[in-house]
């Protein structure tokens, strides 16, 4: 099985539904978590993994001087525990370039709206005030760029007439809950890759 570290920040659950992804025998999953780490402590995501028995590590971003030295130990833990794809799952911090390119084609993330448009971390409110009818979510590989990297698999969610962020956020979660498990099984079964001269998803379904 591939071996995965999944970063988070908060909550988790998006880690939840990989862990119940992965745990189930049903599915077969090519993947299994083998560390979660996140950089704030006290978060329901770490209490989520202890739950399922998946091995932790609280990394604080405060405990070093600049990105690059939090993005180094990250990297170092991740390595440690030979991982070989990285998932962020609702992680809040901008990843340094040696980062992205320690992990390119491995690392990977989930976005509340369908790439290329709200990109940012305000992306429900970007939606309500297009006025958009529809949004969705999008697993991305990571790229230095922001939300900008090729595409794994997306989901269309309906924006109803009265949705606040708040209850916009529920129903796409739920979304990202279907497509994140999906995403990372193409990539473990290597059904997408990244084509690093170009930055274009290669598939082979
Ligand atoms: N890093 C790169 N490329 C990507 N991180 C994420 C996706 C992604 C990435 O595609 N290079 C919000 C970040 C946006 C923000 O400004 N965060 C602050 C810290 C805020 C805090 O600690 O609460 C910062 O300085 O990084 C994951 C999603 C990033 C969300």
């Amino acid at each position: 099985k591939k071996r995965v570290g999944v970063l988070i920040s908060g909550s988790g659950t998006n880690l939840q539904a990989l862990i119940d992804h992965t745990l189930d025998p049903l599915k077969g999953s090519l993947a299994e978590i083998a560390i979660v780490i996140s950089n704030k402590e006290g978060v329901e995501g770490l209490k989520r993994a202890e739950r399922a028995g998946i091995p932790t590590k609280v990394i604080s971003h405060k405990a070093f001087p600049t990105r690059e030295e939090f993005d180094t130990e990250v990297m170092k833990a991740l390595d440690l525990m030979n991982v070989e794809i990285v998932c962020l799952a609702g992680f809040m911090r901008i990843l340094s370039p040696s980062f992205v390119t320690h992990f390119r084609g491995r690392l990977i993330n989930v976005h509340p709206a369908l790439l290329p448009s709200f990109k940012g971390a305000d992306a429900h409110k970007q939606a309500i005030e297009a006025g958009v009818r529809y949004t969705g979510c999008t697993v991305h590989f990571v790229e230095v760029e922001v939300d900008a990297g090729a595409i794994i698999t997306q989901e269309a969610v309906p924006v109803e007439i009265g949705d606040t962020i708040e209850v916009l956020q529920e129903r796409v979660k739920t979304y990202e809950h279907q497509a994140y498990p999906r995403a990372l099984e193409l990539l473990a079964r290597d059904k997408v890759r990244l084509d690093t001269t170009n930055g274009k998803a290669v598939w082979n379904l």
